[in-house]
């Protein structure tokens, strides 16, 4: 049989990383008997038409992030700011932990929805971009950020005092360029590959979240499979947890050094009392996040919030 794999990232992403591991994974688990087809970003459509074919089981497997909060209202948890610690390894591992991962709420955030998550896909830390230097929430006053398409998202950035636009993953190049939107928000690897950081003068490392993606499957599909299918499934999601962790921080790394090479970009990192005044801001946009999902999200945030501080004590001794 042939599950096919929705992306939202081109070839050579992350998303791509991941997905082509996992299809070596299924071949080689299941004898050849399934072959997973990668549908790299663009051949689906556009980012929403990926989760439509994810629903309607025209596709068995997909991705989905940012834009992904008008379909699942609780994935927009991964679109808040300073929720997570500062260790990405450590927010990867409680992302997957079953204690998150298998959590009834979290589950059903999806499964309501005809889909199945499967994992959590961490890709690296969200950078700014601009053609001014933002170090203070003022620098971004009225700047016209590009973010993915979430309410959730454009609260925070007005929060912070900009003025957020949303642009098709496909169309920001352009949208960049003609100045439609002022400012971006990716991980490195990201910036090079889709080549935004060409027409963007500064890039703005401010650890204020981490780019999360969900790797989910169509509902009933998943309900279909048998019980081999879904071990092996769940041994590749335990397999991948790392590889992809290392891979991610492997071509973020890379990237930036190409971008370092091929442009006079200027690179900002945020001292911590910079990062403390936009993460004063993002906090009542926690609330922002229970009104829209009510008390199953609050359960969900707190719950997360719960999970990241224990593993953070549990490090420190
Ligand atoms: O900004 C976006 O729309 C896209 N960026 C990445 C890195 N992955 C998917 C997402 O939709």
């Amino acid at each position: 049989q042939t599950w096919r794999f929705g992306l939202e990232e081109i070839e050579g992403s992350v998303q791509y990383e991941y997905a082509a591991k996992f299809a070596e994974l299924m071949d080689e688990k299941s004898d050849g008997a399934i072959t997973v087809e990668l549908y790299p970003y663009g051949q689906l459509g556009g980012l929403t038409d990926i989760y439509d074919a994810a629903q309607s089981g025209a596709i068995q497997l997909a991705f989905g992030s940012g834009f992904l909060g008008g379909t699942v209202p609780e994935s927009q948890i991964f679109s808040l700011n300073f929720v997570l610690s500062d260790d990405e390894w450590l927010n990867t591992q409680v992302l997957n932990s079953d204690d998150f991962l298998m959590d009834d709420d979290f589950q059903a955030s999806f499964r309501d929805r005809d889909l199945h998550p499967i994992a959590v896909v961490p890709e690296g830390w969200q950078v700014w971009t601009a053609n001014q230097e933002i170090r203070t929430p003022d620098d971004m006053s009225g700047l016209a950020i590009r973010t993915m398409d979430n309410r959730l998202l454009r609260e925070t950035y007005q929060a912070y005092g900009a003025d957020p636009v949303t642009v098709e993953y496909g169309e920001l190049y352009s949208a960049l360029q003609l100045g439609q939107a002022e400012g971006n928000i990716q991980p490195v690897f990201a910036h090079e590959e889709m080549a935004f950081y060409e027409v963007q003068d500064y890039m703005i490392f401010a650890n204020h979240a981490q780019f999360i993606a969900t790797f989910m499957g169509n509902r009933d599909w998943w309900d279909g499979l048998s019980d081999e299918e879904r071990e092996i499934i769940h041994e590749a999601r335990e397999e991948l947890v790392e590889y992809i962790h290392d891979k991610q921080q492997e071509l973020n790394t890379d990237r930036l050094e190409t971008i370092k090479e091929n442009s006079d970009i200027e690179i900002i990192e945020l001292s911590q009392d910079e990062r403390d005044a936009f993460a004063e801001l993002a906090h009542p946009v926690r609330q922002t996040f229970v009104d829209m999902t009510g008390e199953r999200g609050e359960r969900m945030l707190d719950k997360l919030l719960n999970l990241v501080q224990e593993a953070q004590l549990e490090e420190e001794d």
